[in-house]
């Protein structure tokens, strides 16, 4: 089944940048910094990224790994170098359409400001957009511990970023540790709206912060990030339903992040049952050392899905993307091809 999943065309939808970078990529990011300073010394921690896995028992251990990982993207260099890594490494995984994410950042001492951050991975994107054969757009991530201030810039960029004729960046979206309240963001995320932009919220990964539920889902987001304890309340359940708001499903970060104890009570099951579109997606390959195929062949061993079923799961997906309807009619014609092919 591994073997099908890797053939299968796919979209990925739920990337944070920085948690995608692999150890390899970590190895190059390294590299590039002791150019400038031949004593850099990276973090011991962050080498053994790809055995955090044994590290990871909680969603607050995996919060520990991102900051060490984002030490090694504080110049414009290092972003693109780290976008260009992820981009190729899904395009090695046969994914299709990207839909990556990321937070960005100033950095005083290096003199990189959010601008130039988000110019840094469009560029690693547009160098990718030359040579590979995958259509990768950008959401801007709000943390949730950012000041509303701060996330305000962060909308307006998207904003002005959206209106450029290459028009790459298409959403906002909420992370970060979910023990902090979004609601204070809700204004910005209505704004963003009201310029075209999509919206994703993460929702409901954890148990803290369950009461801002109502009031972030009346929204509505146009995607729900994990939303893994969500379907334990019918209101929240029938809210979803009615709007139709896919869900970005990581079953491997939930599980190592234990908010999921096995894969086989991931919410999956909830709402592939209720034939609700879901997107399974990696959510930070690197940290959680897995890939997209991965997560596949994980469902179709857990929820024992058919080809079909897998094939579907990934239209979904792609159908679920925040592109223009048009672009995302174009690209499924991989998808026709591949039905064509494997008939
Ligand atoms: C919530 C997450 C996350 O933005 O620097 N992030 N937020 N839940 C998760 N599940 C494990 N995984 C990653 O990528 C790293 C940032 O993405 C968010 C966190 O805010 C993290 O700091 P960027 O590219």
């Amino acid at each position: 089944m591994l073997a099908y999943c890797k053939s299968l065309p796919k979209a990925e939808l739920h990337a944070h940048l920085n948690g995608s970078v692999s150890v390899r990529a970590i190895e190059k990011l390294i590299e590039l910094r002791k150019r400038s300073e031949p004593d850099y010394k990276a973090d011991d921690r962050v080498l053994s990224t790809a055995k955090a896995q044994d590290k990871i028992r909680t969603l607050a251990d995996a919060f520990l790994m991102f900051p060490l990982i984002q030490a090694l993207t504080q110049t414009s260099e290092a972003v693109t170098l780290a976008t260009v890594e992820v981009i190729s490494e899904f395009n090695d995984d046969n994914v299709k359409y990207l839909e990556l994410r990321t937070t960005p950042r100033e950095n005083t001492v290096t003199s990189m400001s959010k601008v130039d951050y988000i110019e840094a991975v469009l560029a690693g994107i547009a160098r990718c957009s030359e040579r590979l054969p995958i259509i990768v757009r950008l959401l801007l991530s709000i943390d949730r511990r950012q000041e509303v201030a701060d996330a305000s810039e962060t909308v307006d960029l998207a904003i002005e970023f959206a209106k450029s004729k290459n028009a790459r960046v298409v959403g906002v979206e909420l992370s970060g540790d979910p023990k902090f309240d979004g609601r204070k963001f809700l204004p910005l995320f209505q704004k963003a709206r009201e310029h075209g932009l999509k919206i994703a919220l993460h929702l409901a990964e954890s148990c803290d912060w369950m009461e801002e539920l109502s009031e972030m889902l009346a929204l509505p987001p146009d995607r729900i990030g994990h939303g893994t304890l969500l379907h334990n309340d019918p209101v929240h359940t029938a809210v979803i339903r009615e709007n139709s708001i896919p869900l970005e499903i990581c079953l491997t970060s939930n599980f190592i992040c234990q908010t999921t104890k096995t894969f086989k009570d991931s919410h999956l099951d909830f709402w592939f049952s209720r034939k609700h579109p879901v997107c399974l997606c990696t959510d930070d390959q690197g940290v959680f050392d897995t890939y997209l195929s991965k997560e596949f062949e994980i469902a179709s061993e857990t929820f024992n899905l058919t080809k079909q079923d897998l094939f579907d799961t990934s239209l979904c997906g792609l159908r679920c993307g925040f592109a223009p309807k048009e672009e995302l009619y174009a690209i499924e014609r991989i998808w026709a091809l591949f039905a064509k092919e494997h008939a």
